[in-house]
């Protein structure tokens, strides 16, 4: 039976993407390690204030303007992406005409169809990663480094939700531009992306559809510039001198009690 979370409850959208997180969990697209990938997700939101930051807009908006520029964009879907953000991923999918591909870490064909049929309720059309032909990325052993032939191994944007640190850094090497979405600055994955939204992907995702709409609208000269002169390692450490101020800010105003 699921929890009845009451709509005046202080932590109610917390908790409800727990729950969110926990059905997914029962229906088998997520994992018990994704249970636990969540909780330190958590801990990293409290300290970012639980909101879209300035320095998490600006990834966002170099990350929309790569997608609009990438000539084989792919989304990476895994169980907790799925389970937070399918309809999200499938409307970024279609704005910004990149391909869906299922790619998980901790790999069962069974997961893989979960998954799969999740992303295809929402209306994805085309579900990549399912495929009985599998590249394998360099680095990487097997099943962790299958991809789809004709998804994330020929792709040269690719966005990856809540990834792994190993295949970001193997998916770099291969020369591909990485955009992570990920609540911990800290994580090999966020310091290894070539764009790190350091902000929850309840957030992102939809902020992200917006931006692909907004920025298509521009023209080609200014959406280039802002790709190119995004700073990943400037806009990471914004994302951690923000959360040292919220911390010394809290043990200011909590000092003496
Ligand atoms: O579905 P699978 O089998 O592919 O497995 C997915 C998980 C997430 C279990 C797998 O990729 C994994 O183990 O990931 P890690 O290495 O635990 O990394 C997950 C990262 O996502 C951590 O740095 C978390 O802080 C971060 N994270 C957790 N929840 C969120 C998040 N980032 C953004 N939004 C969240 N809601």
């Amino acid at each position: 039976m699921s929890l009845q979370i009451p709509p005046t409850h202080p932590r109610a959208v917390s908790l409800r993407i727990r729950q969110t997180l926990i059905e997914g969990w029962k229906r088998d697209v997520v994992t018990e390690a994704g249970l636990i990938a969540h909780g330190r997700g958590e801990a990293f939101d409290y300290l970012l204030g639980e909101s879209t930051t300035p320095p998490a807009a600006n990834a966002i908006e170099a990350a929309a303007s790569s997608l609009i520029l990438a000539s084989y964009p792919v989304i990476s879907v895994n169980g907790n992406s799925a389970a937070l953000a399918a309809r999200e991923l499938v409307q970024l999918a279609s704005t910004s005409d990149a391909k869906l591909e299922v790619n998980l870490f901790h790999r069962t064909e069974k997961r893989m169809v979960k998954v799969a049929k999740l992303l295809r309720e929402y209306g994805a059309t085309e579900v990549l990663g399912l495929h009985y032909l599998r590249a394998t990325i360099p680095g990487l052993d097997s099943p962790r480094g299958w991809a789809d032939p004709n998804g994330i191994f020929v792709a040269d944007v690719v966005l990856v939700p809540l990834e792994d640190g190993d295949r970001t850094v193997a998916l770099r090497r291969l020369g591909k531009k990485v955009i992570a979405v990920d609540l911990n600055p800290l994580s090999r994955t966020s310091q290894a992306a070539s764009i790190t939204i350091v902000d929850n992907i309840v957030r992102a995702v939809p902020r992200l559809v917006s931006e692909v709409k907004r920025l298509k609208k521009k023209d080609a000269k200014a959406v280039r510039r802002l790709s190119e002169s995004y700073d990943n390692r400037k806009t990471l450490a914004a994302s951690i001198r923000l959360m040292l101020g919220r911390l010394r800010q809290l043990s200011e105003t909590s000092s003496g009690e």
